[in-house]
């Protein structure tokens, strides 16, 4: 079907007529024309074919002439005649709010403006505001429209994203008609950092449940309210974000989810595979010629084209589908094989929560263990622990552990790994722990490989604690050299972490990878502080399984007796 091709060209029409000053009803002629064909239920082709065009509502003699050129050309001259004289880069302006056509248009003829960085500098140097009716009120309104236009535009790490489309998600449940319900895009990959927020939802009445949608309360400005498509703007912790709802019918949910978790790469992949086999697929189904073979599941769309249902986080064309073919797909970890927490901070250092409370949230969230974590005593800014104070804490865990069932306190310590690469704990202490994770809190410039691998020397270290370094929203991480780390610590035996904690995801996929293929154990650690944190470890198993890493490959999948007896 062409109709969405064809509404964007129209779209594209008007914002290009509004920057010429065109007047109001013809510019809205095009949208209306636009938001008609993309929410026409027939293919747009077919009814061309039967000159059945000017029967839609709201589609004119006009309009139709127009479809009709570009289905048998492949142009449409008013397309190229509207936009002739007008860059790409400032259509998009249209986008930034608070700055309408007309505006934009007397920038690019008054003072050239082209594009974004054009209309930054213009309001820099105060000729915006002299034009003839602009002013400083109006220019500093289309100030604060850039700076939340390039907000939107960053990426979010996951977390963020998360949090935000599963309130969205839970809204959504109540929506009239709703059938079934999903995160897509990079958001349900369980990307590290996530652009735009896709979900997908399944229903008769589409124009009403978008409406249900654009009524979300964190709603601040809506960009697009159709039947098949809402597009909105809201709040999140990192500013604001943009959140798409696509409705399809629910005989098309598992192809229109499987197209718009995508990845691109993938998708592009499977699409060749289809047209090898005859067929083709596309975000309405798998079709043999006219016929649909697939739509209903994603199970059934894969499985037409004699493919298992990937996992998302698996979808990213790196090699999946060729295993998924030789029947050689690996099985990886589940949300659900995590049995324990590996690096976490109580209110002895600087965490939140009790030793006691700690063994409440761990028990909630079925895990049989948890290891306590607290710093050392060269980590002065987080209160680290001295021996005695440490020596203390074990005590207090054993005792803890002899009053309760179920879970189990693992006694531990991050480790500073100091300057000379030694630890910042005496080795006989080291050696009554369960488990020592060693990490690097200072000097991230300063021979950082080396004094790692000195670390890994330390017959009492288990873990080396979050090995990049990196943050992120922001730090770049050591200078360290990360292949000689994975293959020091396949030497030695012993694991690295993949920090759970959102903005770290330390070690990243690519790294997790290759310490899967040199065979060195990873260990998941939350680093939480406060009662929320245990939680973060869903990040680290959605990095863990974007790596591919199964169960063996992962510390705590063990259990607590096999746990304790590879520890020691
Ligand atoms: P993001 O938003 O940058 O974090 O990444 P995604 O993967 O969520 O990308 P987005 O939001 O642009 O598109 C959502 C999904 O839609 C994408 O994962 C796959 C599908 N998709 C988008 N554009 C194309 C395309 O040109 N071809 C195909 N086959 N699929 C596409
Ligand atoms: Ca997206
Ligand atoms: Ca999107
Ligand atoms: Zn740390």
């Amino acid at each position: 079907m062409k109709n969405k091709e064809i509404a964007a060209l129209f779209y594209r029409i008007a914002d290009a007529l509004e920057i010429k000053g065109e007047v109001a009803f013809k510019v809205l002629a095009y949208r209306k024309a636009a938001s008609i064909l993309e929410d026409l239920g027939e293919d747009v082709e077919a009814l061309a074919d039967e000159e059945k065009l000017q029967t839609v509502p709201g589609i004119g003699s006009g309009i139709a002439a127009k479809i009709e050129e570009y289905l048998k050309t492949g142009k449409m001259k008013k397309y190229e005649d509207a936009l002739s004289g007008i860059p790409e880069s400032l259509l998009e302006l249209l986008e930034v709010r608070n700055l309408g056509a007309k505006t934009v248009q007397l920038a690019h003829k008054e003072l050239g403006v082209r594009n974004l960085e054009d209309l930054k500098k213009i309001i820099r140097d105060g000729s915006l505001s002299a034009l003839h009716g602009m002013g400083e009120k109006r220019v500093d309104n289309i100030l604060k429209g850039i700076q939340s236009y390039e907000k939107a535009q960053e990426r979010v790490p996951i977390y963020v994203a998360l949090t935000l489309a599963e309130e969205v998600l839970a809204y959504m449940k109540d929506a009239p008609g709703i059938k079934r319900l999903s995160a897509a895009g990079s958001l349900r990959r369980m990307k590290e950092t996530v652009g735009d927020i896709d979900i997908l939802a399944s229903g008769k009445d589409g124009a009403s449940i978008i409406r249900f949608f654009a009524s979300h309360p964190g709603v601040t400005r809506i960009l697009a309210e159709g039947t098949t498509k809402g597009s909105v703007v809201m709040a999140s912790e990192a500013g604001e974000r943009q959140v798409d709802l696509r409705i399809v019918d629910d005989s098309e949910f598992g192809a229109a989810l499987q197209y718009f978790t995508g990845s691109k790469a993938h998708n592009i992949k499977l699409r060749g595979m289809a047209k090898d086999k005859g067929l083709k697929i596309s975000e309405y189904g798998v079709f043999r010629g006219a016929k649909k073979i697939a739509g209903r599941d994603e199970e059934e769309v894969y499985a037409a084209l004699g493919l298992p249902l990937f996992p998302p986080e698996m979808r990213e064309d790196r090699g999946e589908i060729e295993l998924a073919l030789e029947g050689r797909l690996p099985e990886i970890v589940g949300y659900g094989d995590i049995r324990g927490d590996l690096h976490v901070h109580s209110d002895w250092s600087d965490g939140h929560v009790t030793l006691s409370g700690l063994a409440d949230l761990a028990h909630g969230l079925g895990y049989s263990y948890l290891a306590v974590c607290d710093h050392s005593q060269a980590a002065k800014y987080a209160g680290g622990l001295t021996p005695d104070r440490l020596r203390r804490q074990m005590k207090e865990i054993t005792a803890l552990n002899n009053k309760r069932k179920g879970v189990q306190l693992l006694t531990g310590t991050e480790v500073d790994i100091l300057a000379d690469g030694s630890l910042d704990l005496p080795d006989e202490l080291l050696a009554e722990l369960d488990v020592v994770v060693a990490s690097i809190h200072s000097g991230f410039r300063k021979n950082v490989t080396a004094r790692m691998l000195k670390a890994m020397d330390n017959p009492y270290l288990d873990i080396i604690g979050h090995p990049s370094g990196r943050l992120i929203s922001g730090r770049e991480g050591y200078d360290v050299d990360l292949e000689a780390v994975l293959k020091g610590a396949r030497r030695l035996g012993k694991a690295l972490e993949l920090n759970s904690y959102y903005d770290r995801l330390d070690l990243n996929e690519f790294y997790l990878k290759k310490s899967k293929d040199l065979g060195v154990s990873i260990s998941l650690g939350t680093d939480t502080h406060s009662s929320g944190g245990l939680q973060m470890m869903r990040f680290g198993v959605g990095i863990a399984r974007r790596a591919w890493l199964g169960k063996n490959d992962i510390l705590n999948c063990l259990s607590l007796g096999q746990f304790k007896k590879k520890m020691n």
